[in-house]
């Protein structure tokens, strides 16, 4: 199955063994702890990296990356270079102090063999290496190495250049002193094995970049520089941001109007742990809070946004009461209220992060949360003393949410027992299935009245079941949840899918596993493919995390050839079709919609399970979704036209 947009969930890592930063007392060999050899990585690949899919193949990349930001955050390295060569390979440089040279005592063999060799060595030097190191994919340089086919470090260190090459992770010849060399510096060279990544070995240059852009937003200063030799002439891309998370909020607030013009910002630093925050509140009415702890987004929060949620509600209620915004009689601010149309950044570093969660992206550590709540009560305060005018509009943004929210809570009320949304009555427009096996089931949620009436014709109704919508359903970037309930499209879809919503959403009454988006493939279809993931991303994220929404996948061609039939799902795949039957004269008919299919066409090409293309949306990077919904959806025509500018030789985002 193929993936769009959004990368597939991460898996389990051990978390990272790190050290303490200060009077470093000197590194020593004998400190790296032997671990084991690499035979379980290539025996088992999935546990260190994953899968051996896209996204275990980009993960090689992070690894060697992540050891390089690491050397950053320790302070001894602000350059990093990969570059994507054209046979295949990877290069990843930096000038950080290079691994070390130097024999291991008792093992016979350099520092840096250890490292490429060993699992788990990277980090351990005796917890004196660094102060704070990535969590996620602390599993060490050598599972890159044991999923090579060849591998090359080259390491600048005490006057020499050092190298040293690898064969599925079994040096080739010890390590070589190659020549005289100034400054310090590490290069690590590989080709990922074809016979571990069977499917998929070509990196992804835009899913590179978005990592690479998130990495240099949260390591202010730090410059990343990615090139790539594959394309001619040569595609180069350099991330470097001395405003640090502070423009990472910019960043994704492009297409937004804010309410704060001045950034919110502050820092703060513990005996081992460091907290930075950048916030600007917008017009927006949805929250995208984003948080990190050593530069690993934590999707599934954690400590440190308790913290700083317990801290922001505490403190805007209590400047707004102080100021007398906020009269006697008035309640406090929620949690929500204050958040409505926030985007921060809350990124921590500290020194043992402990991953939890279904994704191991929730961050675990207790003393965490009180040290984020304590310094940004302070923090926060301090700002909103300092800067009256911001401190206003934010608070006033709060009372428009705080007052919205009254208002839903008086309306729901008196129409609890009557919404569509609490009845158990199915909507009359689904044509529902015959299996209540919600593992088995799968709903199509199908563009126009037409179309669902050829894909009603057309479907297996023992697991297949239908719902047609008319038209577009609301744009929810642009407007609250109260007003987007009321729309009825939107209800038939929530009560269809059976989960409820918000506060009541309960995963477990999901009547289908399989939640299926099918328009037509032209740009209104997509244009209301992306309200409907729009919709599921804000308001029902469980779904997608559990793998649940799809995007079907509609043929736009048809052609007779040779007495065949075949349909192509875009100008691509015609091409070469074309092109391999070079000579005979080929008529193509294009499809104008679904609906211009027979039915038994539509479950040939789009229906049937044996044969169809589903492609599963998923949820990695959310800030990417992020910036693609709130510009594609939001209120900015300009930005929306750079944006489709940009990224228009991109099909898999204008395609969604
Ligand atoms: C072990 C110890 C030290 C640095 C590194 C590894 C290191 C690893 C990589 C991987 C890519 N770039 C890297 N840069 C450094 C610390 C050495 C010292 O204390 O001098």
């Amino acid at each position: 199955m193929d993936e769009i947009l959004i990368k597939e969930a991460v898996s389990a890592k051990a978390p990272p063994v790190t050290g303490r930063k200060g009077d470093r007392p000197s590194y020593t060999a004998q400190d790296i702890t032997v671990l084991k050899g690499l035979d379980p990585v290539r025996q088992r690949p999935g546990m260190y990296i994953g899968s051996t899919g896209t996204r275990g193949l980009h993960h090689l990349i992070y690894e060697v990356v992540d050891n390089a930001v690491d050397e950053a955050m320790a302070g001894f390295c602000d350059r990093i270079k990969v570059e994507l060569l054209a046979d295949g390979g990877c290069r990843v440089s930096d000038n950080g102090r290079g691994i070390p040279v130097d024999i291991v005592s008792g093992e016979g063999k350099a520092a840096v063999e250890v490292v490429l060799t060993t699992l788990h060595a990277g980090g351990k030097f005796g917890g004196k290496g660094y102060q704070v190191s990535g969590g996620l994919h602390g599993v060490g340089v050598s599972v890159v190495n044991a999923l090579s086919e060849r591998l090359q470090v080259e390491v600048v260190r005490d006057g020499k250049l050092w190298r040293q090459s690898y064969s599925r992770g079994r040096p080739d010849a010890k390590l070589k002193a190659i020549k005289p060399a100034k400054r310090t510096g590490t290069t690590v060279t590989f080709w990922p094995d074809p016979e571990v990544f069977t499917d998929e070995r070509e990196f992804k240059f835009d899913t590179l970049a978005q990592r690479l852009r998130e990495m240099a937003f949260l390591n202010r200063s730090l410059e990343i520089r990615l090139l790539d030799y594959r394309t001619q002439p040569e595609t180069a891309e350099m991330f470097r941001y001395t405003g640090g998370i502070t423009d990472f909020v910019k960043h994704l607030n492009t297409a937004r109007e804010p309410v704060n013009k001045r950034i919110v910002y502050f820092e703060a630093k513990g005996e081992s742990h460091e907290l930075e925050v950048a916030m600007q509140w917008t017009n927006a009415y949805t929250e995208s809070v984003y948080t990190f702890a050593n530069n690993i987004n934590t999707h599934e929060g954690g400590m440190h946004e308790e913290g700083f949620r317990r801290s922001l509600t505490r403190v805007l209620s209590a400047y707004a009461r102080n100021k007398g915004l906020l009269k006697e009689k008035d309640g406090s601010f929620s949690g929500e209220d204050c958040r409505e149309g926030l985007t921060a950044i809350v990124s921590v570093k500290l020194r043992d992060p402990q991953f939890e969660g279904q994704t191991k992206t929730k961050l675990g550590n207790t003393e965490i949360r009180s040290f984020v709540e304590t310094s940004m009560n302070q923090k926060l305060a301090d700002f909103l003393e300092e800067h009256p005018g911001e401190a206003r509009a934010i608070c006033i943004k709060a009372m428009g949410a705080q007052r919205a929210r009254l208002e839903a809570r008086k309306a729901r009320d008196l129409v609890r027992r009557k919404t569509l949304l609490e009845s158990s009555t199915l909507p009359g427009k689904l044509a529902d299935c015959q299996t209540r096996d919600p593992e088995e089931a799968e709903l199509y949620i199908v563009e126009g009245n037409s179309a669902g009436g050829t894909a009603k014709q057309g479907r297996e109704r023992a697991f297949q079941a239908i719902l047609p919508l008319r038209g577009k359903i609301l744009n929810v970037e642009r407007a609250r949840l109260a007003k987007i309930l009321e729309n009825k499209e939107v209800q038939a879809i929530i009560t269809a899918v059976g989960t409820g919503i918000g506060e009541e959403f309960d995963i477990s009454k999901c009547r289908y596993h399989k939640i299926i988006s099918m328009a037509d493939a032209d740009v209104d279809g997509s244009h209301i493919k992306t309200l409907l993931l729009t919709f599921f991303f804000r308001y029902m994220p469980e779904l997608v995390d559990a793998g649940y929404v799809y995007v079907a996948q509609p043929p736009l061609y048809r052609i007779k050839h040779k007495g065949k039939v075949h349909y192509f799902r875009n100008d691509e795949q015609l091409d070469s079709y074309r092109t391999a039957n070079n000579g005979s004269k080929i008529e193509a008919s294009r499809f104008k919609g679904l609906s211009e299919m027979d039915p038994s066409e539509l479950w040939d090409t789009t229906l049937d399970p044996e044969k169809r293309a589903l492609l599963r949306v998923t949820l990695d990077d959310a800030a990417l979704a992020e910036e693609i919904f709130s510009v594609l959806m939001g209120e900015d025509v300009e930005a929306r036209k750079n944006f489709i500018q940009r990224n228009s030789k991109d099909i898999r985002f204008l395609d969604i």
